[in-house]
């Protein structure tokens, strides 16, 4: 799948970058930062419920080392790991639903989740 540690490395900060960025866009609409676009809201979620499937695969072993905030307890912790990942997804899973309701209300529950799913892997997973 990846010719080297690097490529792996790259490839799954690519998938959290968009994940970040249109994630946020949801998240921005839910803090009011951003006027509410049900439409936007739904299309943005479809794309981070697609590439929330991607990063995971990318912890390979032997990926520590390299351009990488990744801590070695990802493959010392490697089921906690999963868990914290699949968590996520699940997550995600629900914010898509929510964002395909088109309730606001709704939304902003299942960005809180989110959120809160992404800042426990950064907490334990990643270097500051
Ligand atoms: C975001 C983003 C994250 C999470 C995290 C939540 O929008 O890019 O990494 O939310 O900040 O605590």
């Amino acid at each position: 799948q990846f010719q080297k540690p690097e490529d792996a490395i790259k490839y799954r900060q690519a998938a959290f970058t968009l994940m970040g960025n249109h994630f946020g866009r949801i998240a921005a609409m839910a803090q009011g930062k951003a006027p509410f676009d049900a439409k936007a809201a739904a299309a943005n979620a479809e794309i981070v419920l697609l590439v929330s499937k991607l990063p995971y695969s990318a912890f390979g072993e032997g990926t520590d080392l390299g351009n990488t905030k990744a801590k070695p307890e990802i493959w010392k912790e490697a089921p906690k790991f999963r868990e914290a990942a699949e968590k996520m997804q699940a997550e995600v899973v629900k914010l898509d639903a929510a964002a395909k309701s088109g309730s606001l209300d709704q939304i902003k529950v299942a960005v809180g989740e989110v959120g809160k799913s992404c800042k426990a892997c950064h907490d334990n997973y990643r270097e500051k």
